[in-house]
């Protein structure tokens, strides 16, 4: 197998800290985001969105978007789960993977995208282009502000996304407050068992190596 990947961007850090944690490694090529290689011709055959990290399997196959990557291993390298251990964790690990995505991550890139650091027509990821819509920048700051406070009620008694259990929510959650902290939006003080959270996670070796 071989990784399409790009160091030190947010999803491919998701991924990583998820090969991390299960003992996996690949060989990789570097799709340089910086020269658009992820347009080319060549990566959008493997790449339909034109997005890494992309996995290409053995017979050919290729396979992009991070959650269905780590899909496709988790099936094929089950311990340790990091989807959940029964039907009940399965359901709430996808939930709060999906809910950090969209309410954090989502929110972060497009105040990221939107704003003026980024390139004038590529406002969204993929094989089109959109302009930039800077309002987004404001409604960025706004949901990030609401993820922060939610994700920091939801800690409050508990020490992971799904209680008791390091998942994928968590890794998702992680890589999207240091992809804040990145974008100039640290989580603020008074979000105390978000913090700890965020400390006590960061301290995992997967995630030490994927900083
Ligand atoms: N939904 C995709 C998003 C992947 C993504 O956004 N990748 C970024 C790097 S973090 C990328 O390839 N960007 C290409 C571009 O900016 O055109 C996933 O979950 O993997």
């Amino acid at each position: 197998m071989k990784l399409y990947d790009f160091p030190g961007v947010p999803n491919p850090r998701r991924l990583n800290i998820f090969l991390a944690e299960k003992g996996l490694d690949f060989p990789r090529t570097h799709v340089d985001l910086l020269k658009g290689e992820q347009l080319a011709e060549d990566f959008r055959s493997k790449s339909p969105n034109c997005d890494v990290p992309a996995l290409e399997l053995d017979d050919g196959t290729c396979i992009s978007q991070t959650n269905a990557i780590c899909r496709y291993l988790e099936a094929l390298h089950p311990e340790p789960p990091l989807y959940g251990r029964n039907p009940r964790e399965i359901g709430l690990v996808e939930m709060w993977n999906n809910i950090c995505f969209t309410n954090g991550f989502q929110a972060v890139a497009d105040l990221f995208r939107n704003g003026p650091d980024w390139f004038e027509g590529r406002a969204l990821i993929g094989p089109h282009n959109y302009n930039k819509i800077p309002e987004l920048v404001e409604r960025g700051r706004l949901r990030i502000n609401n993820f922060y406070s939610d994700a920091d009620k939801h800690l409050n008694n508990q020490d992971y996304f799904v209680d008791g259990y390091f998942s994928v929510a968590d890794i998702t959650a992680l890589v999207t407050v240091d992809f804040c902290i990145w974008a100039g939006m640290p989580a603020p003080t008074s979000c105390k068992s978000l913090l700890n959270w965020h400390s006590r996670v960061s301290e995992r070796p997967s995630i030490r190596e994927n900083s």
